[in-house]
């Protein structure tokens, strides 16, 4: 099954834009971004061309990890603003002719939510079953090192398991202790999401990012893991893409979408999640989600160490995982393309070169983001060029898992702070958090208080005023890319093939529709390049390889030879 022009779903054509409500505009002075703060800035959206906003949590929330800690699915945080609010936001966007996702997290609540609370209150609960509750290991007493039910490591450092001195059982936490899992094996805590994903359809959003959606089901015999990390083991395995979470997504299908779900968009976020996986996650005819965010390339830089050690990325490599994604939901299923969100570093530090090349490397990984298959998701500040949060001191950073990081690795004596900082430098979900760079006034124009997390000092040349201004811009560039997208329907569409896969400098590629043929073809280095495509994309009588649809340097440069960090979209005369 292979969609065609006609019968494509919309979000083919589509171009998503991440919000990080904490970071974008705050509109009280208080620090912290607003719900109003963004109705202010649409028009920053809408003349990016951008079809649908991806609103990161904004509901009630004690904020241990920034909202995906919930504790009212039905109600706004007053740091963000009211329900009158929101409901203004949607309106709003739908004016501008654009769509809203609401960030689902219901892998976990937060531990004061009213079902924890409940379920908390003792053994008798009746929703004491909403959560994973355990005694201790083998008769051992409650708090014992080594008790823990499972020797699971939480995504946040120490054991996924925190005690309950009052009853003596253990709940279950992949992330925070403040983020209790939910026991989706229970039809009541199912058919309690599904009401609630219903409500907030019925009150106009259109659609979900599901947060770590493929947690939800685990193994329930909780077996232990492989011995990771000192004493902690990897208990991925058993809870990764679990026993019945594909059961799960096609009952809330049925529940929760049946009957509009061609108006909305799902798409699931999926770490470790496999292509294999992934298929079933995405073929349309099995009806769970549209797409979902694969991990495998934020992963390519890990080192030995885990993803504080990072190592330089091989460009071959990205290929290699690119192009198997590209091929593998070629005929079935969808990709959704990223570079950031709010929990990777900013693409032109990490990939790019925020140095001397920012402008050029931003706008060349920008080409390739968005000319690729599938659904590209753009996250604030990214068409800005926005760098890495260059902090220089440990107290800087805010987010509990470089916190945690810290302590855990002071506790255990496995690294000197100076190791520390130069892996947070390089690897903090905090460099993509710092505000939105909006002009070069002292706190960027994000706030007239004092900003939650320090702006990057580069704003006096990074920011959007002056991105807006310039024509050859990020910003632009990412604009051009964006309307391609929507006018051309070999850039939705295409086929994708791949050129040069072992080319440690050049990202070369095809997109092909009904004799339509577009090139794409990157230098991803600093050093100037000739390229020889050979039989793949031969080169016209004048030496070149076509029309030059958009390209990133001004200038027609040598036919045949890219520029540092030159980026071109070619079409076939
Ligand atoms: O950022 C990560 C650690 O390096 C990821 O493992 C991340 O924790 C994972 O992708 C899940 O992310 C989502 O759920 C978390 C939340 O902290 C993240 O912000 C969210 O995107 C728990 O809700």
């Amino acid at each position: 099954m292979r969609w065609t022009v006609e019968d494509a779903p919309w979000w083919t054509r589509a171009v998503v834009y991440q919000i990080y409500p904490r970071s974008f505009q705050d509109s009280d002075g208080d620090g912290v971004g607003d719900l109003r703060g963004i109705i202010s800035r649409l028009d920053h959206l809408a003349a990016l061309g951008i079809d649908v906003v991806w609103l990161s949590p904004i509901y009630r929330s004690p904020q241990d990890d920034n909202g995906y800690d919930i504790s009212d699915y039905q109600d706004v945080d007053p740091s963000f603003g009211t329900l009158a609010d929101l409901d203004e936001l949607i309106a709003a966007l739908h004016e501008r002719g654009m769509k809203l996702l609401m960030d689902l997290v219901v892998n976990h609540t937060s531990d004061e939510h009213p079902w924890f609370l409940e379920s908390r209150s003792g053994p008798d609960s009746p929703k004491r079953d909403w959560y994973w509750w355990r005694p201790p290991r083998d008769g051992m007493a409650p708090g014992q090192p080594g008790a823990e039910p499972t020797n699971w490591h939480s995504f946040f450092s120490g054991s996924t398991w925190e005690l309950d001195e009052a009853s003596g059982e253990y709940y279950l936490h992949l992330f925070s202790r403040k983020q209790p899992d939910l026991n989706w094996e229970n039809p009541e805590v199912r058919q309690a999401v599904y009401a609630m994903m219903r409500w907030w359809l019925d009150r106009g959003v259109d659609g979900f990012r599901m947060d770590v959606i493929n947690l939800i089901s685990k193994d329930t015999a909780l077996p232990d893991g492989p011995v990771v990390a000192g004493v902690w083991g990897d208990g991925s395995p058993h809870y990764t893409d679990g026993p019945r979470v594909h059961e799960f997504l096609q009952e809330m299908h049925r529940e929760v979408f049946a009957g509009r779900a061609a108006q909305l968009l799902t798409v699931g976020e999926t770490p470790g999640v496999t292509l294999d996986e992934a298929l079933k996650y995405t073929d349309p005819e099995r009806a769970e989600v549209d797409m979902v965010f694969q991990f495998e390339h934020v992963g390519l830089d890990h080192g030995p160490g885990g993803k504080f050690d990072p190592r330089p990325l091989r460009l071959t490599d990205l290929k290699a995982t690119f192009g198997r994604w590209q091929a593998g939901l070629a005929e079935r299923g969808w990709n959704s393309l990223y570079w950031d969100n709010h929990d990777q570093p900013r693409v032109v530090s990490r990939f790019g070169d925020d140095g001397r090349y920012r402008r050029e490397s931003a706008k060349a990984l920008a080409t390739l983001l968005h000319l690729h298959r599938g659904t590209p998701y753009v996250y604030q500040g990214e068409e800005l060029g926005m760098t890495n949060a260059r902090f220089t001191r440990l107290d800087q950073y805010r987010d509990i898992e470089s916190l945690r990081h810290v302590a855990q690795a002071r506790a255990l004596g496995t690294a000197t702070d100076e190791q520390l900082l130069a892996g947070l430098a390089a690897m903090s979900r905090d460099n993509a958090r710092t505000p939105v760079q909006w002009d070069d006034s002292p706190q960027a124009g994000f706030t007239t208080g004092t900003p939650w997390l320090a702006v990057n000092p580069n704003h006096t040349e990074v920011n959007a005023v002056a991105e807006r201004a310039d024509p050859e811009s990020v910003f632009h560039h990412h604009r051009r890319l964006i309307g391609l997208r929507h006018t051309d329907p070999v850039v939705a569409l295409g086929d994708f093939t791949m050129l040069l896969p072992e080319d440690e400098q050049v990202y070369a590629f095809t997109r092909t529709l009904d004799g339509d043929a577009l090139l794409v073809v990157v230098n991803v280095s600093g050093e100037e390049r000739a390229v020889d495509l050979g039989d793949a994309w031969p080169t016209g009588p004048d030496g070149g390889w076509g029309d030059l649809v958009l390209g990133t340097h001004a200038g027609a440069g040598e036919p045949t030879t890219l520029r540092p960090w030159e980026a071109r979209v070619v079409r076939r005369r």
